[in-house]
């Protein structure tokens, strides 16, 4: 049987790396598009990464830029994809309220030129696109299913909007089978490190090694319903398996403050914590009087998503999905990576 071929946009991201690990155990044939920079930025895939000059090659990288019509239409051209997935994103919410008009073009208009290109080349191709829970931003109801109406709080969950609107659009209007996952925070030992539970669980190990003395955060009250994203691109993978083309949400069902977060990473490291103070002054003081932790001005952002928690009723029903993963394996799985890396 011929095999498929993927195309993944954003192939160098965290989801990125485990989507093309996913499907190439799937026995797919994966495309991705990498971004000219100036230092190398696929550390996330050098395992898996084919020699380009075999024949047999089953994983293949392409320069190319979700900003630059051309050359999403050349690449869709010339891999002749089955399945595409759009990952590209300015994907870090508060750098969004610095770069709005950046985060507008790739989130926004990024998804507009596949979508196009989709049509110009190839109506067949079916089409996933990363929604996301910031979408729900300042929330309607709890928990939030693909019912909820939206109300985003940041350019990107703005951006993100737009994507799903013109995604729903273009299935609507030119019969495309193109979805919208709309996945909740979803975390592992690959998420980037200015996100909030990487940064907390890098640097509790780098402090428990001595490596560190303090970490800096801004709002520890706000609420996430935080999932793996081992389980979450299974999920990707399954809602353009379905036999039509639909919007699902993704997500645990389950949330947690970052103070509880942070409360369950140092248990796990064994790590004494006490905290001390209120709002900004809150400080976290280890065993030996040590002020470990203190939040800053810096990094609150100018509207806060205080709370998501989801509901994955209708994946469970159509697609058969639950996560696997809970909150404790999700820590283990990050911290374990995080003590045998030698930064
Ligand atoms: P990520 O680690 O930040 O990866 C984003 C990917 O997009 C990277 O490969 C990045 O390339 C690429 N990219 C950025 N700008 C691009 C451009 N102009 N042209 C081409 N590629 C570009 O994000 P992630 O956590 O894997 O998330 C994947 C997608 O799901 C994103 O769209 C994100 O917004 C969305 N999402 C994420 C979550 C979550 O909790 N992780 C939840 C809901 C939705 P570089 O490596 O070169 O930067
Ligand atoms: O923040 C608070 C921060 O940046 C979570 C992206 O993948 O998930 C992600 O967006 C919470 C926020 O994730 C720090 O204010 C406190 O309330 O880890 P985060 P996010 O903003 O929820 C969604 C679903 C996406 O789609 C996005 O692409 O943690 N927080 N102190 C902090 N956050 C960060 N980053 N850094 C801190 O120091």
């Amino acid at each position: 049987m011929k095999k498929k071929i993927a195309l993944i946009f954003g192939v160098t991201g965290q989801d990125g790396a485990y989507l093309s690990k996913f499907l190439l155990k799937k026995n797919y044939i994966v495309h991705g598009i990498k971004r000219r920079n100036s230092t190398l930025n696929t550390y996330r895939i050098d395992d898996i990464y084919s020699d380009p000059f075999s024949k047999k090659k089953n994983f293949i990288l392409h320069y190319g830029d979700i900003s630059d019509s051309l050359s999403v239409f050349n690449i869709i051209k010339k891999v002749k994809p089955d399945e595409i997935y759009n990952l590209a994103a300015q994907s870090h919410v508060a750098v969004s309220f610095n770069l709005p008009e950046y985060t507008t073009n790739v989130d926004a208009l990024g998804t507009l030129r596949i979508l196009e290109a989709i049509v110009q080349l190839n109506k067949k191709i079916k089409f996933y696109q990363a929604g996301s829970s910031e979408m729900f931003g300042k929330v309607i109801e709890t928990p939030q299913t693909e019912k909820t109406p939206f109300y985003p709080r940041s350019p990107y969950g703005v951006a993100k909007v737009y994507s799903h609107w013109i995604t729903v659009n273009y299935r609507e209007s030119h019969n495309l089978f193109a979805c919208n996952g709309i996945l909740f925070n979803h975390e592992s030992p690959l998420r980037g490190e200015t996100f909030v539970t990487k940064k907390v669980v890098r640097a509790l190990c780098r402090i428990k090694q001595k490596k560190q003395k303090k970490l800096f955060l801004g709002n520890i009250y706000s609420k996430r319903d935080w999932g793996h994203a081992a389980d979450y691109v299974q999920a990707m993978w399954k809602i353009l398996q379905y036999k039509k083309p639909e919007d699902f949400v993704i997500c645990t069902g389950k949330q947690y403050t970052i103070k509880q977060f942070i409360n369950m990473v140092a248990k796990e490291l064994k790590i004494k914590l006490r905290w001390n103070g209120k709002g900004i002054n809150e400080k976290g003081i280890d065993g030996n009087n040590n002020i470990i932790i203190e939040c800053k001005k810096k990094y609150l952002r100018p509207a806060e998503v205080d709370t998501l928690r989801g509901n994955y009723s209708k994946a469970r029903k159509l697609l058969n999905w639950k996560p696997t993963h809970n909150i404790k394996s999700l820590i283990k799985d990050m911290i374990e990576y995080e003590y045998n890396s030698d930064s």
